[in-house]
């Protein structure tokens, strides 16, 4: 549509407003109560232009074709001053003193200092650690509180006061601490005086102000995957400004992401090697903490051969990175002995959507969910683990999408759902079974699809027969209602989307808790068509679906290519230049076992705390005291580091250069804003410095050449490049060609398993592994809280400690009167592996016979209390169902 805006024409696509063609003609006009981020409200009047022979607010004012606008005029700018005038005059004169979009606009109109002749004295808010609240700077504008209800959906702020004392505020009233600020920081970024502004070094600096230009990289927590501009100041992070054009976020983040910078400046950080002496850890230096893992690693490959030696990658670690060690440990040492995280959550998705289309990733992009009218939300909870895609998700559902939430917990986008389902934990395979029941039973296929596109539906179809809702209901616990409901809202969708997480995944049968759930994509032909969401893990760290694409896993090379196919091996022996060993390697719970059976001699963990997060922790405190050699790359002393004979101070994403590929398998580029703190080197040099004190050199001497060498080894990542990135921020792979767009949305023309098909599982319900009985009466589950990350490593250390203090214990109101517990006490937790230390949080966001707690704060224990149950097919631990029994802790005083 063509407009013309002070006499020169200008093309603005349809639905742009007039403030949008004003911008895109490159003309300046104040918007005091607008941001692109949310919709317009028109109410601050600065943005005054005239068309159509009237006066307008270019903001909220639809474009017409042919409209003529004009922003120039003495009368117009006139008006425009003196809506900021009369703005402006009931702030207090400093309000003009610092940088702020407001004074920039008051620069620009000719508005100076004595304008500002309020009398200040509001006061203000600081008892939150990263937003704080100036009254006195407020105009009440509003954009915080839109970005808060219509961007991140925490709906906590509200507009208080009357006339000229009307300021932001709090919707509980009391303290910002306390109210239900979910700290993603999009009012500091949004509002234009400062008035709710981030403390530090550069107050009221927001993704807007021409000051921001920071160091452009990728958050190096979730696998949302945040464009973040870190601010650099005096060496620290002053600010982390969610990138308005960030492919993922669009000018969002979290709390993390945002404002969890603190770990990176703590006293703690390790900044020399350790090396054991006489059983203490001991400061050496890089040469003498090198030639410790060389020889260590020697000793382990004379005493028991390669796989005798074994190393755990980094799913928080760059592509670049995990490239680099799995070529080490597959050319230098010679074994396969190489995993990653992606074991502890979503190897079930790589193996059940390998089987089901073919590749080992989401199918589609995150936009489809733009197109999606009903989102079915899987044992996920993105409000708090994948925050901006929570957000999202739930704005999507407040626009008029069906929501269908399964998961036995209340989780945030539950309160907002059409359809709650609440399995009891380990039961997803009989509830998936009960809608997929539905949608044959009621007609609710795709049939045409299932006919041309799809495998095993006469199988699927006799396994189903044992499914009608009532006896999923009884194998679930959900009322059979609830199955017909979710299966009518999902089977009469247009463009149905699943979006799931590790409720599906980290179960014994998790891999067929993946199957059956694509099922239902399958069933009504709403995946690989092109449009839509269809199904989509929310894979969890920053970097777990680089580290598994550039094959830091035991079966597969960079690319997928199973280490028992010769003809991948070979492409790869091509590039590498040595033999690659063809017998599969041990899996994370496996180097375990081998280790605690004297097999494996050596094992180098790379940024993974395995005392902590892995599962049944007394099992593998064991296998890492029995291991005769164990070294570990960290930014802390973890526990993991504590039981190492050698600690190597690694880097942290902030200080790193290279690539992390995000839940819908973009492609980005990480880039170092800061230097690592002392001898601290990032995994990158590490690996290499190894290589070479063991006489090798790995070749691809940067990340960029890495990243280049690995796509000569798989066509998956061969069109992707630094330079690539650098110029068009994400590429999606696959992407074969350096000049074609990568895929976003998989399978368009046909899946990629070998017939070309989708293919439907008949697998049917078998129990979880763990059974609450007389002893053991509870389910415990766990999962994550929003303000802790993991093992909490890095949030524990900083600003989220004041969010989120201790692990707590949920648990139903009837439970915890049967067991005498009162809120907010010390609660002692007992599973048949081991005991942990919590503190109780009565809450029916939980059901009654379940508790629910996190892992973040390893000191508690929680995963002392899981059990070493995986999933038949891959591996991945049962994290998700443990049977456990709660009792009052009683502290030494008797109290
Ligand atoms: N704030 C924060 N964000 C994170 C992380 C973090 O530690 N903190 N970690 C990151 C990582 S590594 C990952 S993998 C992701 C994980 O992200 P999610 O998968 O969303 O995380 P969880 O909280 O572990 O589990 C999701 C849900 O599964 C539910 N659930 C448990 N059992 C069942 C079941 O049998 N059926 C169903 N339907 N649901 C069930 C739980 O109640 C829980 O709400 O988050 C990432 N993001
Ligand atoms: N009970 C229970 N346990 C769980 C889960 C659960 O749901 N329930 N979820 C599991 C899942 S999904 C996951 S992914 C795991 C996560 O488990 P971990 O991977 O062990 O957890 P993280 O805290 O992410 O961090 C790993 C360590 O890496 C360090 N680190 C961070 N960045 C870097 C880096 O760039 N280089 C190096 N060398 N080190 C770095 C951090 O300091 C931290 O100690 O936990 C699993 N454990
Ligand atoms: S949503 Fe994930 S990627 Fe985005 S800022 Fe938060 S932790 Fe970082
Ligand atoms: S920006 Fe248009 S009325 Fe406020
Ligand atoms: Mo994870």
């Amino acid at each position: 549509m063509r407009v013309t805006v002070d006499g020169a024409p200008v093309d603005v696509p349809e639905g742009a407003t007039l403030l949008d063609a004003v911008r895109a003609a490159g003309a300046e006009l104040p918007a005091l109560c607008h941001d692109d981020r949310f919709d317009p409200a028109g109410s601050c009047r600065t943005c005054l232009v005239s068309a159509g022979g009237g006066t307008a607010a270019a903001c909220v004012t639809p474009a017409a074709e042919g409209a003529e606008v004009t922003t120039d005029g003495e009368e117009l700018r006139e008006l425009r001053r003196d809506a900021v005038e009369l703005i402006v005059s009931a702030l207090p004169p400093r309000a003009l003193d610092r940088p702020s979009e407001l004074a920039r606009v008051c620069a620009g109109l000719g508005i100076g200092p004595e304008a500002a002749r309020g009398p200040g004295g509001r006061g203000g808010d600081d008892s939150h650690p990263y937003v704080h609240l100036d009254r006195d700077l407020c105009i009440a504008c509003g954009r915080c509180v839109r970005m808060c209800s219509d961007v991140q959906g925490a709906f906590a702020l509200t507009l208080t006061g009357r006339g000229a004392d009307t300021t932001v505020a709090p919707g509980t009233g009391g303290p910002w601490l306390e109210s239900d600020c979910v700290a993603c920081g999009g009012c500091v970024d949004t509002c234009p005086t400062g008035a709710v502004s981030q403390p530090g070094p550069v107050p009221g600096l927001t993704s807007a102000d021409p000051r921001a230009a920071g160091v452009r990289t990728t958050c190096g927590y979730c696998g949302v995957g945040c464009t973040l501009d870190l601010v650099v100041r005096d060496g620290r992070i002053a600010a982390a400004l969610p990138a308005r054009d960030g492919p993922v976020n669009r000018g969002h983040a979290c709390a993390k992401g945002r404002f969890a910078h603190g770990f990176l400046t703590s006293p703690e950080r390790l900044t020399r090697p350790l090396v054991r002496r006489d059983g203490r850890l001991e400061p050496a230096d890089w040469d003498e903490a090198l030639a410790a893992v060389a020889d260590g690693l020697r000793r382990a490959v004379d005493a028991g051969g390669p796989d005798a030696v074994a190393a755990i990658s980094s799913a928080r670690a760059t592509n670049e990175e995990n490239y680099l060690l799995q070529k080490f440990m597959r050319t230098v040492i010679g074994t396969n002995n190489i995993d990653n995280c992606s074991r502890l959550c979503h190897a079930p998705s790589a193996a059940g959507l390998t089987a089901s289309f073919g590749l080992p990733g989401g199918t589609d992009t995150l936009e489809g969910i733009e197109q999606a009218d009903c989102l079915l939300v899987v044992g996920a909870n993105p409000v708090e683990a994948h925050p901006v895609v929570g957000a999202r998700l739930l704005q999507r559902a407040l626009r008029g999408a069906g929501l269908v939430v399964a998961d036995p917990r209340a989780v945030g986008l539950a309160r907002h759902a059409d359809v709650h389902l609440r399995p009891r934990p380990g039961t997803n395979v009989a509830l998936f079974h009960g809608i997929a029941h539905v949608l044959l039973a009621e007609g609710m296929t795709d049939e045409e699809f299932l006919r041309e596109r799809a495998a095993g539906l006469d199988e699927l179809r006799e396994t189903l027969a044992a499914y009608p809702p009532e006896r999923a209901a009884a194998l679930t616990g959900v009322p059979a209602p609830h199955i017909t409901a979710a299966a009518r809202l999902y089977g009469r969708a247009e463009r149905p989307a699943v979006v799931y997480g590790l409720g599906v995944t980290e179960h014994l049968h998790g891999t067929d808790g993946v199957r059956t759930l694509a099922n239902l994509a399958i069933l009504r032909g709403a995946v690989g068509t092109g449009r839509g969401f269809g199904i989509n893990p929310l894979r969890g760290q920053n970097n777990v679906q680089g580290a598994s694409d550039m094959g830091a896993l035991p079966e597969t090379l960079p690319g997928y290519g199973k280490v028992t196919d010769p003809g991948a091996r070979s492409r790869a022996e091509a590039v590498w230049g040595t033999p690659v060993p063809g017998r599969p390697g041990l899996r994370i719970p496996q180097m375990f076992a081998a280790a605690r059976a004297g097999e494996l001699r050596a094992l180098w963990v790379v940024g993974e705390d395995v005392t902590a997060t892995d599962p049944d922790a007394g099992r593998v405190a064991r296998a890492l005291e029995t291991c005769p050699f164990t070294v570990c790359s960290e930014l802390f002393l973890s526990g993991t580091a504590r039981r190492a004979d050698v600690v190597l101070p690694a880097a942290s994403w902030p200080e790193k250069d290279g690539t992390f590929t995000n839940f819908d398998r973009r492609v980005q580029r990480v880039r170092p804003a800061l230097a690592p703190p002392g001898g601290a080197r990032t995994d990158f040099w590490i690996v290499h410095a190894v290589a070479a004190a063991l006489g090798a050199d790995l070749g691809c001497p940067t990340p960029a050449a890495a990243l280049e060498e690995c796509g000569r080894v798989t066509g998956l990542f061969a069109g992707i490049t630094h330079a690539r990135l650098d110029e068009e921020g994400a590429v999606p792979w696959p992407c074969p060609d350096p000049r074609r767009p990568g895929r976003a949305r998989l399978y368009t023309r046909r899946f990629a398993t070998p017939d070309g098909r989708a293919h439907l599982s008949a697998a049917p319900y078998l129990p979880p592994g763990e059974q609450a009985d007389d002893d053991y009466p509870l389910i415990m589950v766990t999962g994550r809280r929003l303000d802790h990350y993991n093992s909490g490593s890095m949030t524990r250390r900083g600003g989220n400690l004041l969010l989120a203090p201790a692990d707590l214990l949920d648990l139903h109101p009837d439970d915890a009167a049967r067991h005498g517990l009162r809120d907010g006490q010390p609660v002692l937790v007992e599973s048949r592996h081991g005991r942990a230390r919590l503190t109780a949080r009565i809450s029916d966001d939980v059901s009654p016979g379940q508790v629910f707690c996190a892992f973040h704060f390893p000191g508690s224990g929680v995963n002392r209390l899981t059990s070493g149950h995986t999933d038949t097919a891959t591996s991945c631990p049962e994290y998700k169902v443990t049977a456990v029994r709660v009792d009052a802790h009683r502290t030494r005083s008797g109290r």
